[in-house]
Order: C-alpha cells, then sequence, then structure tokens
C-alpha cells in the first residue's frame, strides 16, 4: 500500500507553493485529489471535511454540475473575446446578474480575475472619480490596521498586516490608517456583533485622520465588513454606520471589501446588507464563480460610472484600466451559473438559519485550554489563542487535518467557514474535531507544538489509516 501512494505523490520541486511554508511544506504535503459536496478527497483517499469553503470561495460547495456544465459548454462555444474594444453577449448579462444582486444603487460592474485586483480596480476607480469630478487633489487613501486587501500593491499599501509588507519595500505613499476594532480585553468570547465601543471607534477616524490630512485630500477609505484573513474581526454595533456617516460629510468615498463577506457568508447577501450601511463601491471576487474560476468585481454606485461618462472627453478611454481576462467567458458562465444557484437554493437564507447553531458550536470550545477568544458571525468563527507565535494554532490544524477536518490557521486564530451547503452534524463534527485537536496539542507540551511531532505526508497519512483501522 505505502508503494502504491509512493507512485501517486507528483514531483513537489518544481511548484513554488504561494503564502505556505514550502520547506516544510514538502516535507509534509497535503495534496487533495477530488472534492465534492462539503468533502474533500485527499491523496490517501481520505474524506476531509471541508471547514473553510476552500479559501472562503465555495460557498455552494464543492463539484457543482450546473456550473460545470456552463462552463464547459462555454469553453466549446466562445472560449475567449477580446476583452478591450470587443466583448461578448455573456459579460454582460453576467454584469447585469451581480448587478441585480448587489445592494440597491450598486449597478455598475467592471470585471477582475481575483480579490487583489478588485481591491486596486476599486481604489483606482477612487482616484480616478475624484479626477475627473475636477478634485484631484483629493489622491490620499484610507485602510485599516489589520485590513487585507490582497496582495498587489495598492492592497498591501492599504491594507494593516506588517508581514504582507515588510519585504516589498514602499508600496504606494499617501496611505494611511485606522485602529482596527479588535478589543478582546472588553469583548472576548462575545457571540456575534460585540455591542459597545463602535461609534467612539469610528469618531477617531474623524478626529485623528482627518486633522492629520484635512479632509479635502483624501479620496476613499477601504474596510472589510468583516476582518476574514486577520482573524474574524467582528465590527462593534454601530461602527460601519458611523464610518459611512463621516464619509458621506467629507466627500470621501466608502469601499467594502466584501470578497470574504459577500456571497451570503454573513447570512445576507453582503456584509453592507448585514450591517445595513451602503458603501459606493463594493468589491468580490472567490464566491462570485464559486471558486472555479479565477473571478472577481467591483461595483460601484451608478453617480460614480455616470461621472465617468458625463465628464469624460468624448470619444476618451474613460478608465484606461482593464485586464486581458477580465470577463473572459468561462468566468462569466461560471458567476451565472452560481447566482442561479443562489437564487434557486436561497444560500444566504441557508446561512442565516444555520447560524445560532453555528454559533452555539463555536462557542462550545470556551474553558479548552489555550483559547483566549471565540468570535463568530454568520457563518464565520474564529477561535483565538493565546499567543505562541503561531505554533499552537499551526499544530491544531495540523492534528484536525489528520482528524480528517480542514480548518485555516492564521497567526494565532483558527478560522472556520464552511461551504453554506453545511449540515448541521457536519458543523458538529467540525466543533467537535477542533476540540479534540486543541485538547491534544494542549496536552503534548512543547512537544504538541512540534509540526514534526503530526504525521509527515500523504504516505503516512495511509498508513496510519490502516493502523487505526
Ligand atoms: N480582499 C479580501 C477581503 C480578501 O479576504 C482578497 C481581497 C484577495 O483576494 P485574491 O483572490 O486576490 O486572493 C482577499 C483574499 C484566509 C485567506 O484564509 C483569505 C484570502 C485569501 C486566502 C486565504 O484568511 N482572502
Amino acid at each position: 500500500m505505502s508503494q502504491a501512494q509512493n507512485e501517486k505523490l507528483p514531483d513537489l520541486s518544481h511548484y513554488w507553493v504561494p503564502f505556505t511554508a514550502n520547506r516544510q511544506f514538502k516535507a509534509m504535503p497535503r495534496l487533495f485529489k477530488a472534492a465534492k459536496g462539503n468533502y474533500y478527497t485527499s491523496m490517501d483517499d481520505r474524506q476531509i471535511l471541508d471547514g473553510t469553503a476552500g479559501l472562503w470561495c465555495v460557498p455552494a460547495g464543492h463539484g457543482r454540475e450546473a456550473i460545470a456544465t456552463a462552463v464547459g459548454k462555454q469553453l466549446l462555444t466562445l472560449d475567449y473575446a477580446p476583452a478591450f474594444q470587443t466583448s461578448h453577449p455573456l459579460a454582460f448579462e453576467a454584469a447585469s446578474r451581480l448587478a441585480d444582486y448587489m445592494p440597491a444603487g450598486l449597478d455598475r460592474i467592471f470585471f477582475t480575475n481575483s480579490g487583489s485586483e478588485s481591491a486596486d480596480t476599486a481604489l483606482k476607480i477612487a482616484l480616478a472619480y475624484h479626477r475627473v469630478c475636477g478634485n484631484p487633489l483629493r489622491s490620499k487613501l484610507i485602510g485599516r490596521e489589520r485590513g487585507y486587501h490582497g496582495v498587489n500593491f495598492g492592497g498591501i499599501s492599504v491594507g494593516g498586516i506588517a508581514g504582507n509588507r515588510k519585504a516589498f519595500g514602499n508600496a504606494l505613499s499617501g496611505v494611511d490608517h485606522i485602529r482596527h476594532p479588535l478589543d478582546i480585553a472588553t469583548n472576548a468570547f462575545t457571540k456575534g456583533v460585540p455591542e459597545d465601543g463602535g461609534i467612539a471607534l469610528a469618531n477617531e477616524f474623524e478626529q485623528r485622520i482627518m486633522t492629520l490630512h484635512d479632509p479635502s485630500t483624501i479620496s476613499a477609505l477601504i474596510v472589510e465588513p468583516m476582518q476574514g484573513s486577520a482573524g474574524v474581526i467582528v465590527p462593534p454595533a454601530g461602527y460601519l454606520k458611523r464610518l459611512r456617516e463621516i464619509c458621506t460629510k467629507h466627500g470621501i468615498l466608502l469601499i467594502f471589501d466584501e470578497v470574504i463577506t459577500g456571497f451570503g457568508r454573513l447570512g445576507t447577501k453582503w456584509g453592507a446588507d448585514y450591517f445595513d450601511v451602503i458603501p459606493d463601491i463594493i468589491t468580490c471576487a472567490k464566491g462570485l464563480s464559486n471558486g472555479v474560476v479565477p473571478m472577481g468585481a467591483v461595483a460601484v454606485k451608478r453617480e460614480i460610472y455616470d461621472a465617468f461618462m458625463q465628464k469624460s472627453p468624448q470619444g476618451a478611454i474613460e478608465l484606461p484600466h482593464g485586464y486581458t481576462y477580465s470577463a473572459i467567458p468561462i468566468a462569466c458562465a461560471a458567476a451565472i451559473a452560481t447566482l442561479d444557484i443562489f437564487a434557486v437554493e436561497k444560500l444566504e437564507d441557508r446561512a442565516a438559519g444555520l447560524s445560532d447553531y453555528f454559533e452555539q458550536a463555536t462557542h462550545s470550545l470556551k474553558g479548552l485550554p489555550m483559547v483566549k477568544d471565540i468570535r463568530n458571525i454568520g457563518l464565520v468563527a474564529g477561535t483565538e489563542f493565546e499567543a505562541k507565535a503561531g505554533a499552537f494554532a499551526f499544530a491544531v490544524y495540523l492534528k484536525c487535518y489528520e482528524l480528517g477536518l480542514h480548518v485555516r490557521y492564521t497567526g494565532d486564530i483558527i478560522a472556520i467557514s464552511p461551504p453554506l451547503t453545511i449540515e448541521k452534524h457536519e458543523i458538529d463534527r467540525i466543533f467537535n474535531t477542533l476540540a479534540d485537536a486543541i485538547k491534544y496539542v494542549a496536552s503534548q507540551g512543547e512537544a504538541g507544538l512540534n509540526p514534526n511531532n503530526y504525521l509527515k505526508n500523504e504516505q503516512q497519512w495511509a498508513l496510519h489509516q490502516q493502523a487505526t483501522i
């Protein structure tokens, strides 16, 4: 059996795995060879429950035949049409469908291929909007500590994760950041949205940043309604509404990066719906195509699009920006099929219906060793451990994988964000497994933090399976 397993593993040397400790990973590879519904199949034929919807990008579950059929048909009908100066009908249909899905008013759509491209596109639109409106001095961009807006230069500039910035020089100038809203000292183990502190924190944006810069120099504020990558940071009540009021008062565009919070993750279509705050621009990706084809989008208020159309010189390219693969036919086909699934299966409502159950299950981890905070909203949960430079969370992640569950670790946090098709018994399994993993790692003391003490690779997974049957 181990010989056969060995033959199945590919040569691992050439592929540079993104956002991954390559040397460690190649010593301990975790490869999926198939996926269906809420499960992956690993190389050693184990079923791994997908506790993270891929990388938050598979809300409708894996292997959806309607999406696969639509993409396959499209490939054989029109594989590619030049994205500049020509287009194809599905691009317009996908834009109309996405506009219908957006909060009212955000109905002009620019397509990209990722969340990172969406973030940079939104920032460029904000800058160019003020310029076309005759306010070129509004050139500063404001992000937030611990914000994640992808990995392109605009995104890492407004993003607020030092580890994603420090290796890459100075990035954009003219960028500042507001504070993040995580306050564990006050809000640890809050179920859902923390009640206190939101207005004061948002007011700080006006007091501090406005006095430092002058509002007339600021183009846009970009925030994630719920900060996903930095560890599931749920904003306190009233915070986003107050940010909206401040932006409106000072003529600053408010951009919601909804790459994670879009497509039902919070139990509503958008974070904007959940918090009842309408931004000027929404960026999205991931769930838009259910993760099967790279695709992102930027939705802007009609007034923004109209300003470009009305104020640009006749015949001019109003926005000199775009990608070879903007609105590539297969991505449009995937997006339309995904939106069809959302319309029929009402996955946002499904997520909302499960969110109380999910919340109870998440908070059942309270009291386990090392657990410092638990945060949740919709079908997202974050468990933060006492600081161990990520070692404890990484060990928990490995132990979960060994036990047949895929979770995400980021710093000292484990994040759970299953497909919205998850069943209650699978929610039980996620949190029971996570509890077992936490208990196991904690019980091993320092040895528990050593990744080498976990099964090393797929072959050993297989042997382990045999041994435990
Ligand atoms: N904005 C936000 C809010 C994101 O969460 C991006 C932009 C960038 O998207 P692309 O498609 O360029 O990767 C993201 C991506 C995690 C995790 O587990 C989160 C992301 C990606 C990978 C892992 O926290 N978010």
